[in-house]
């Protein structure tokens, strides 16, 4: 058994930050994110396959991008609907359903087809990880999962399942080719695909007509899992072998992190997806143990992973330094796989990582307008660092709109009787007889209709202190914690509770484990999921603050203020708010997020610090 978590319709999210946070995404960067993409090429990229033109505009994952960006924006259609956009996306959609029809058997990935149609796949030599084939048709498939079920329609549904059955004829154990994705993603989408069908009956009769094979969809995920570090009748990649396609290993025997961060997200999160139908043990043990290298040796304090720049991946266990890359993507796949971890071993911390990288990296990769991006989220910047309008390898923006079209998805999920609550953003979930309500102000509604009851669980996060659930009237309930969630029973009729904790607008000091060279005898500071920086705009053009032992942190407004050792003043803002208010280099835009801190040497102390997470949160005592 797995957790469900709800659909995109199932949720409607009602809150002061976050209603018109996600306004801004669909109506300002996602007519954006569309321009860019058909400027650059990726739409006539299909309309010139069908017409049999031999060239190709923009990088080999071009299609995959503007599906991506299809996909988030279906998703955003089934929450609310738009009579303009889903008539842009049939027109969009159009076009790639033409090229679908006219290549025969399905396969529309438009840089192999048109410009090496004899590496299909990688083969006779050729290069999956560079060619994105796999990818661009995992994206195709999500988008038309996505567009069905946001509208009914069938015509991206008809060329993803023409795809999905070319990929399962020609790849698989031998005499099949034995390919694996160079980039992940597809692995997931087989998942949903064979979910969908298996789900919605009222597509039983476009199955039989259209030759659907859903058992197979779900063998195709398992193969990939299995056939990796087989390498048995495949060429590894010629251009980038650092990356792995996380390919050095059966995915069983897979233990630590390696290569490319997105890559590898999206592999465990295709992986966990599986899992949760499959319920294979050897498969739930090794993404357990990746996570536990990644959740405490490779992640930022700010949510972010993929130090590297070089592979754009991960690096040794504890090397964390504050120039990292931390691509937004691998962010955004990293609270993906966090998503679907808890799906199926429902404790806390998974969604303590979801929340850490939702309110740090991934909220700090857009300007506040909506219309620039971080592609890189280091934590520090000697003031040279601005967001882009676009960029030459733009694949963050079409993931940023996959994340926040389903972020409701993530708000609650549930298995039986048991509902989860996982993030505190205000908004109502319309289950199967019952509906929970959540104000912004942490109160919560439960309305069960149906005459069963159910067991609420509530997530305690990890910076809560004296985490308490308290009644209408005022007084506390008594619950049991149950892997990082409070738990109470819910009757049949109305149950109203409040969330307190103490430290709810207390900022505190955050140190990392001292195995972690770059921020040792450094600290910084974060209230609640939300880390602070100092930007010289705001510290006299120096931002590398040094904090007495003694420090205090007060708020002023959403700011946090103090005084250094030395006494001068400092200013702290959400990290995620940094580089708005500088658009030249220069000292005003240089940031800062872990500071020196006086008086922090000696075992005592040291021994404090060393705890089996990554940045445990320690306050000194003074
Ligand atoms: O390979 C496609 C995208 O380009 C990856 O997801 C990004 O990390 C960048 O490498
Ligand atoms: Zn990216």
């Amino acid at each position: 058994m797995s957790l469900q978590r709800p659909s995109v319709r199932d949720v409607t999210i009602r809150d002061r930050f976050w209603t018109p946070y996600l306004d801004r995404i669909v109506r300002v960067m996602m007519p954006n994110v569309f321009d860019r993409l058909e400027q650059d090429g990726y739409l006539q990229n299909f309309a010139d396959l069908s017409a049999g033109v031999s060239r190709h505009q923009g990088p080999p994952f071009s299609d995959g991008l503007l599906l991506e960006s299809i996909r988030g924006a279906s998703d955003f259609l089934a929450v609310r609907y738009d009579p303009e956009l889903d008539a842009w996306l049939d027109r969009l959609i159009g076009v790639i359903a033409k090229a679908s029809e006219t290549t025969g058997d399905g396969y529309i990935s438009t840089y192999t087809a048109t410009r090496h149609p004899e590496n299909r796949w990688g083969t006779n030599d050729g290069d999956i990880v560079l060619s994105h084939d796999l990818y661009n048709h995992g994206a195709l498939i999500e988008a038309a999962v996505s567009h069905y079920l946001a509208t009914g329609k069938t015509a991206l549904l008809t060329a993803a399942v023409r795809a999905a059955n070319t990929i399962c004829r020609e790849i698989g154990p031998a005499p099949k080719q034995n390919v694996v994705p160079g980039h992940s993603l597809p692995e997931e989408a087989f998942v949903k695909l064979y979910r969908l069908f298996r789900d919605r009956r009222e597509l039983d009769g476009f199955a039989r007509e259209n030759g659907v094979e859903r058992e197979a969809y779900l063998a195709m995920a398992r193969f990939w899992y299995a056939a990796r570090g087989d390498h048995r009748g495949r060429v590894l990649s010629h251009s980038f072998p650092s990356y792995f396609s996380q390919d050095h290993l059966p995915f069983v025997k897979q233990k630590y992190a390696v290569g490319h961060a997105v890559r590898a997200g999206l592999c465990y999160t295709g992986a966990a997806a599986l899992t949760a139908e499959d319920g294979d043990p050897a498969m739930r043990g090794a993404l357990r143990s990746l996570w536990r290298d990644v959740y405490r040796r490779k992640m930022h304090v700010s949510g972010g992973i993929g130090a590297r720049h070089d592979i754009e991946g991960f690096d040794e266990a504890y090397f964390l330094p504050n120039r990292a890359y931390l691509e937004t993507c691998a962010a955004i796949a990293f609270a993906f796989w966090a998503g679907e971890m808890n799906r199926l071993d429902a404790r806390s911390e998974y969604y303590d990582a979801f929340e850490r990288s939702l309110c740090n990296n991934i909220l700090a990769s857009i300007s506040e307008d909506g219309k620039k991006y971080f592609y890189q989220n280091p934590l520090e910047s000697n003031g040279k660092r601005h967001r882009w309008e676009w960029h030459s390898c733009p694949c963050c923006p079409p993931m940023l709109l996959k994340f926040f079209s389903s972020l409701g998805t993530y708000l609650y999920s549930a298995e039986g009787e048991d509902l989860y609550l996982h993030l505190f953003i205000g908004s109502e979930w319309r289950g199967d007889g019952f509906s929970l309500t959540q104000s912004d102000g942490r109160e919560i509604t439960v309305r069960v209709t149906d005459g069963k009851a159910r067991r609420l669980h509530v997530r305690v996060p990890e910076y809560a202190r004296n985490f308490r659930l308290v009644g209408k009237d005022g007084r506390p309930i008594v619950c049991r914690t149950v892997r990082g969630y409070a738990v109470l029973p819910v009757e049949n009729g109305e149950t109203v509770l409040r969330v307190l904790y103490d430290n709810e607008i207390t900022p505190r000091r955050v140190f990392a484990d001292p195995r972690v060279a770059a921020d040792r005898d450094f600290v910084c500071v974060m209230e609640g999921p939300y880390l602070y920086c100092a930007e010289g705009i705001d510290n006299a053009g120096d931002p590398k603050l040094v904090f007495g032992k003694d420090v205090t942190l007060e708020r002023d407004g959403d700011a946090i203020v103090g005084r250094c050792a030395d006494g001068r003043p400092f200013r702290l803002i959400p990290y995620y708010r940094w580089a708005n208010r500088t658009a030249e280099d220069g000292p005003d835009a240089a940031m800062q997020v872990w500071f020196r801190q006086r008086g922090m040497e000696g075992p005592e102390v040291l021994a404090k610090r060393v705890g089996d997470r990554l940045y445990a949160d320690y306050t000194p005592e003074t």
